[in-house]
């Protein structure tokens, strides 16, 4: 449960927000494989509430456990689980169990199901309202009203969604059936929606009950789904992450919060970690945004996305982020959503708006477009995943920074990374901590076939190399081992 599952030779997780699954399975054999990328959170892929403009949202209303949603049916779920796997990218469902869909309506899902939420009827599952928190919620309007009240935020509505109640031995079933079912066809793990308004005692029993991992689908006997459980801790509420520490890894909102504040300060990073508060390193999942906070939903807070000026903060940060020795990383993978398309800060931006049109509208050649932002394709941060794994498992070491947002470091003798946010040139001698050689640096350029496109970085025989960086919108060093040029 608090493992991820990679293949070996792999770091990173990327989420293919609302992707189709056929996209997501051409992704990941002719982009995700080749540049050592783990793994891919899915958008949630059973039958949700159709709503009126179809906005992503919709996707967090579940009606029943039918795969089949505006991202594809079982089949084509099934066959992405498949190719991924077989060039070692693992897939993460997104599992919405604390609830179904909005009071209110009745309707015909995206699958096809019936259901009336006036009722609380969901006859595919099945689910009547004997199986809802209705009877174990006391607040007037039946929602969420005071998050300083544990039992409310756990039994009432969220937003006026239909609160499932998983102390039921009946409603545990049906859930780990779904999550069984995902598992049988070769997912390896799950980001579990809203657990903060869960029992964690209830979860707990939920997930310990989980099948192993399909053996039939390549995976070790024994090896357990990995679970992230999203919980939305930023402090000041008694619900907390440490709460949810027994039943799997947490998503650590605080890191992405804590970089957004400091992202003049670079200098304060030397101990970025449990010294700041947020959770110990193998609880966290951690990410700078996520589908939620960068349109102003989930917890908010001062975050860094593609929406930033040239969206130079956000390539600055993943770097950061992924040769930083802490947490299991997650790159948001995005789609506009603000008019005009942004090359500079947004005008106007509709926080609503679905996905683009088909899901499939990549550009023919392959390349990324027509309303998709394909961050995780960027070359600053493509690039991090192959440092991330010739780093893997190295100890930070080698920290240098000049008071004044210039910082470098390395992991061990595999890697190092040097930052310039001061806005005149960094010109230093530094220790990089690695063998004498010729680095590319995969932050200016690719390493293909063994050739560096960007520029070569010379590491001395006592380890030290001149680090020369000027303030333009790259101003990052990242040389590792397995990018000799
Ligand atoms: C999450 N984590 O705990 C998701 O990351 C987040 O995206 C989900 O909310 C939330 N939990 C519930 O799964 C989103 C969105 C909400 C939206 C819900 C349900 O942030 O705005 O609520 O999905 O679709 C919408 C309306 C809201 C309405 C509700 C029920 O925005 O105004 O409340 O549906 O009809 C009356
Ligand atoms: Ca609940």
């Amino acid at each position: 449960q608090w493992e991820p599952n990679f293949a070996p030779g792999r770091t990173g997780i990327v989420h293919l927000f609302e992707w189709h699954w056929d996209t997501i399975a051409d992704e990941c054999e002719s982009f995700l494989a080749p540049n050592k990328y783990a793994g891919v959170q899915v958008s949630p892929p059973n039958e949700n509430r159709i709503v009126d403009g179809r906005p992503w949202w919709e996707r967090y209303q579940p009606i029943s456990y039918v795969i089949n949603t505006r991202s594809g049916d079982r089949g084509a779920f099934a066959n992405m689980v498949e190719r991924c796997n077989n060039v070692g990218v693992r897939i993460y469902v997104d599992a919405v169990i604390n609830h179904m869909c909005g009071a209110g309506g009745a309707g015909t899902g995206t699958g096809g199901s019936y259901y009336d939420a006036n009722t609380e009827d969901f006859p595919a599952v099945p689910f009547s309202s004997m199986d809802f928190n209705d009877a174990n919620c006391y607040t007037d309007s039946g929602s969420i009203e005071n998050y300083q009240d544990p039992n409310q935020v756990r039994n009432c509505k969220l937003v006026g969604l239909l609160d499932l109640n998983q102390s039921k031995d009946y409603v545990r079933g049906k859930i780990i059936d779904f999550m069984n079912d995902m598992t049988s066809l070769g997912v390896a793990g799950f980001r579990v929606d809203a657990c903060k308004h869960m029992w964690p005692g209830d979860i707990e029993v939920i997930f310990q009950s989980l099948n192993d991992l399909s053996t039939s689908k390549g995976f070790p006997g024994g090896t357990r789904p990995y679970i992230f459980q999203e919980v939305i801790d930023q402090g000041g509420e008694p619900i907390t992450a440490s709460q949810y520490y027994g039943a799997g890894d947490i998503t650590e909102f605080k890191y992405g919060v804590n970089l957004g504040n400091n992202k003049n300060s670079i200098q304060y990073l030397e101990n970025f970690g449990e010294e700041w508060g947020m959770m110990p390193s193998g609880n966290a999942l951690v990410f700078l945004n996520n589908h939620d906070n960068q349109r102003g939903h989930g917890g908010g807070g001062n975050i860094i996305t593609f929406e930033d000026p040239f969206s130079k903060y956000l390539k600055i940060f993943t770097a950061f982020m992924m040769a930083w020795p802490y947490g299991t990383e997650r790159i948001m993978s995005s789609y506009y959503f603000s008019q005009p398309v942004l090359i500079t800060f947004p005008t106007s931006s509709n926080t609503d708006q679905g996905p683009p049109a088909n899901q499939r509208s990549l550009n023919a050649d392959g390349s990324c477009g027509n309303g998709w932002v394909c961050e995780h394709r960027w070359r600053q941060i493509k690039n991090m995943m192959a440092f991330g794994v010739a780093s893997y498992g190295q100890p930070m070491a080698n920290w240098w920074d000049n008071g004044n947002n210039q910082i470098a470091f390395s992991r061990g003798n595999k890697a190092f990374l040097a930052i310039n946010k001061a806005g005149y040139t960094m010109n230093e001698n530094l220790n990089t901590g690695m063998p004498a050689g010729d680095y590319c640096n995969v932050n200016s350029g690719d390493y293909e076939n063994n050739q560096c496109t960007g520029q070569c970085v010379s590491v001395g025989s006592n380890g030290y190399a001149n680090i020369y960086i000027e303030a333009t919108e790259d101003p990052v060093v990242a040389i590792h081992v397995d990018a000799p040029c």
